[in-house]
């Protein structure tokens, strides 16, 4: 399957406010069709007061700037006529200050007051976030409460049997409106603060028996029902979580991609399939890897390759030759840029698609200015839908080429090899055995083969050669049919 994250304000504007709307995504499931995408991951649309929608006031609303259920009702019919599922971005983890839960609980209602972690007498307030020492202690009124992400969003105490009770009343609300399933944000936190030791500590054991009832009752109500796991860590971390979850992000493999391309450094690329796609080596796939390149939180691949379309492009002719899902973050397919200088403040990530070269035309979302893609300059469906070489048309074909061979997904990797600037690896299905080789070098390079069939990306054939020349930056697969 090949998800599109997709953020509702910057997307397509059908009311003319200038903000993304779901109506807007109903009119542009063409492009979206076209595109070839079998699923959308919708950021937060609940009630929110950031711009993001990370800080949930009230889990059972849509944010009014986005529409109503019966819009909703109506993208998620037409979708599924066009067999695009959709899976919606819930983050259960905190709630906004303004959700009336916050509010009952710092006006005493001993229910809500539960709902959340405040500090005790073994709490070290100055305690600081341990990934970018942020302050995670936040007072409001006389008492502190916890927020790993921030003063606008407490956390919510798991601990509490009754806010079980409460998730699995939300998961259902949003199954019985015809959601396919959930991305499920920051999985690895709901126990991260011990409170009998006063102090921030993963407690995975608690947060796995969590997830577990919670994917139980949710496959009870869609035993068809999708389920990715937010877990951005090593992947010792993300092996805890293997089998629970449908589909797990795999944070390392990006990071690893990027920097194998970005360095022309192919055994970083060898140590991140070995690293993160063991049990695709071993054949034993308790849990599909969600495989990407980048996110909202992340800069956008462009940037981060430094305006090198060659690299850009093998980058994802890696994506896609791994087993695996994939998800392409919106605007990515046609190069937007973009820099997350501050994880904390990721605007600049989430720019309004650009539908038209000179910024502006019907559906065009204006929430903000663009800093990182202005008008004019040659990124915008406008300009690359009829460019052969455009990356529009390089993603379609790569989106086309896996959904020709569905096999890929649940392939098994075999043969890892690598030299100074080139991979080859054998992806191998019940009928099928591909072996794909990168260039990572900018020059072209001869490698000796003898083989049979060699299909490019965009599904031609080529015959035998015993040497093959492979471009700079490029990909090629050689098809072996077994008997
Ligand atoms: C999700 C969303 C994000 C959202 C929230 C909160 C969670 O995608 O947009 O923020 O609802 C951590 C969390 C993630 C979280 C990100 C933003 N993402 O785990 O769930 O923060 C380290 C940490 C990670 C951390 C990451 C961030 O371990 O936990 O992610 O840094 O940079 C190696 C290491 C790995 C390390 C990386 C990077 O790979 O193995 O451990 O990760 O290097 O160093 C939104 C807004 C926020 C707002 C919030 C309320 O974006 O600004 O505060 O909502």
């Amino acid at each position: 399957m090949i998800f599109y994250e997709l953020f509702v304000r910057s997307f397509f504007d059908s009311n003319d406010d200038g903000i993304g709307d779901l109506n807007g995504i109903t009119q542009k499931l063409d492009y979206l069709q076209t595109l070839g995408i079998d699923g959308i991951w919708l950021l937060p649309i609940m009630k929110s007061a950031s711009f993001h929608g990370y800080t949930i006031i009230d889990f059972y609303s849509i944010n009014p700037l986005y529409g109503n259920f019966d819009d909703l009702k109506k993208l998620i019919k037409i979708a599924h006529e066009k067999n695009i599922k959709i899976i919606l971005d819930i983050p259960i983890n905190h709630t906004s200050v303004k959700c009336q839960w916050f509010q009952k609980a710092i006006n005493g209602d001993k229910k809500y007051v539960d709902y959340y972690v405040w500090q005790n007498e073994k709490t070290d307030i100055n305690e600081k976030r341990h990934w970018d020492n942020s302050p995670i202690w936040f007072k409001y009124k006389d008492k502190y409460f916890y927020g790993l992400f921030g003063s606008s969003s407490p956390d919510l105490n798991f601990e509490n049997p009754e806010l079980w009770e409460e998730m699995r009343g939300i998961f259902k609300f949003w199954l019985d409106l015809g959601i396919d399933g959930f991305r499920l944000d920051a999985a690895k936190h709901i126990f991260d603060y011990n409170i009998e030791k006063g102090k921030f500590e993963y407690q995975h054991e608690k947060t796995i028996k969590f997830w577990k009832e919670m994917v139980d009752y949710i496959k009870s109500i869609n035993e068809n029902s999708i389920i990715v796991s937010e877990i951005w860590d090593s992947p010792e971390v993300v092996k805890k979580y293997h089998g629970l979850f449908d589909i797990e992000f795999n944070f390392p493999l990006s990071y690893e991609i990027k920097d194998a391309v970005k360095f022309q450094d192919p055994h970083l690329l060898v140590k991140g399939i070995k690293n993160t796609l063991s049990h695709y080596i071993k054949g034993n796939v308790e849990s599909v890897s969600g495989n990407f390149l980048t996110n909202h939180d992340m800069n956008r691949l462009v940037s981060e390759l430094n305006n090198d379309i060659n690299k850009v492009k093998l980058a994802y002719s890696i994506l896609f030759t791994l087993p695996g899902y994939q998800f392409i973050y919106y605007g990515e397919e046609l190069g937007m840029k973009g820099l997350n200088l501050d994880v904390n403040f990721t605007e600049d990530s989430q720019e309004p698609f650009q539908w038209y070269e000179n910024g502006f035309g019907p559906g065009q979302t204006e929430w903000k200015g663009c800093k990182y893609n202005p008008p004019y300059s040659n990124i915008s469906y406008e300009s690359e839908r009829n460019d052969i070489d455009s990356l529009l048309n390089y993603i379609k074909t790569l989106i086309k080429f896996r959904k020709d061979n569905i096999w890929l997904s649940n392939a098994r990797i075999d043969n890892i090899r690598n030299n100074r600037y080139f991979i080859s690896y054998s992806l191998i299905g019940k009928n099928n055995k591909f072996d794909v080789y990168h260039n990572f070098k900018n020059q072209p390079i001869n490698i000796n083969i003898k083989n049979t069939e060699i299909q490019l990306l965009n599904g031609s054939f080529v015959k035998n050669k015993n040497i093959i020349k492979l471009n700079g930056h490029s990909t090629i697969i050689i098809k072996n049919i077994k008997n």
